[in-house]
């Protein structure tokens, strides 16, 4: 090859090296990346566009699936908890409504016998009517006169009654007024006459009861002791009250 062959070879080669083949790929230049598949039966390769778009949707749905029931089963979960929390609320309610209706009856009752008046002669206090016999009596035949009367020996169940005996006996200037309480039949265990009920409140006057001459086994309100409670024989005659 002489001389001007080799310059002619040279320049070629120089400009094939700046040529299009050796840009880098512009916007408009570049094509869509195509990936060879292999279909099933393996005789016909495809050429796929990886479509990468798609692939991240199907994976976005996936984990949107994916919590969505994440979500709803926790959801689920946390309405289901409140549910029974809410049916054992109102459960309570329920109950306690059932219990107020019940007390409500109750002081209903209580308020319509503390607003019925006592028929004349009979004194009223609290839900009880009492009547203070006129004249003085043995303890049977005071636990008669009460009984023919359709009530009972008194029967004072605590001090607000106690306290009211005491006024009523100050008011009527009454010395001595026979309560219902007896140990006539076991000397020392008190119980009332009314329903035989052990005697539970009681304000006995200093060193009473004492049985004194092994004889004392009714009980009464003293003015001596103070209008405290003392035991003397059943046969003396004394004023009383009845209660019903
Ligand atoms: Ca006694
Ligand atoms: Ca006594």
């Amino acid at each position: 090859m002489d001389a001007r062959k080799v310059y002619i070879v040279l320049f070629v080669v120089h400009i094939m090296g700046h040529s299009n083949l050796a840009k880098p790929c512009s916007d408009s230049g570049c094509r869509s990346v195509k990936m060879p598949l292999v279909s099933d039966n393996l005789k016909a390769p495809l050429l796929a566009e990886l479509d990468v778009s798609m692939i991240n949707q199907q994976l976005k749905e996936y984990i949107d699936d994916s919590i969505n029931v994440t979500f709803i089963d926790r959801f689920h979960d946390v309405v289901e908890e409140k549910q029974e929390s809410l049916k054992s609320k109102v459960s309570e309610i329920y109950k306690r409504l059932a219990s107020m209706s019940v007390w409500n009856g109750k002081l209903s009752k209580q308020f319509l016998e503390m607003s019925r008046p006592c028929e004349k002669g009979w004194i009223k206090f609290g839900i009880h009517c009492y009547y203070i016999g006129p004249d003085t009596k043995t303890w049977d035949d005071s636990v008669t006169d009460c009984q023919r009367k359709g009530s009972y020996l008194v029967k004072v169940e605590d001090a607000s009654e106690n306290l009211w005996l005491q006024t009523v006996m100050i008011a009527n200037n009454i010395d001595i007024l026979r309560i219902g309480a007896h140990d006539i039949h076991h000397e020392g265990t008190w119980r009332w006459i009314s329903d035989n009920s052990a005697v539970g409140y009681t304000n006995w006057g200093g060193g009473q009861p004492d049985d004194a001459g092994a004889n004392e086994d009714c009980a009464e309100l003293w003015k001596a002791a103070s209008y405290r409670w003392n035991d003397r024989p059943c046969s003396y005659l004394m004023r009383y009250i009845c209660e019903k």
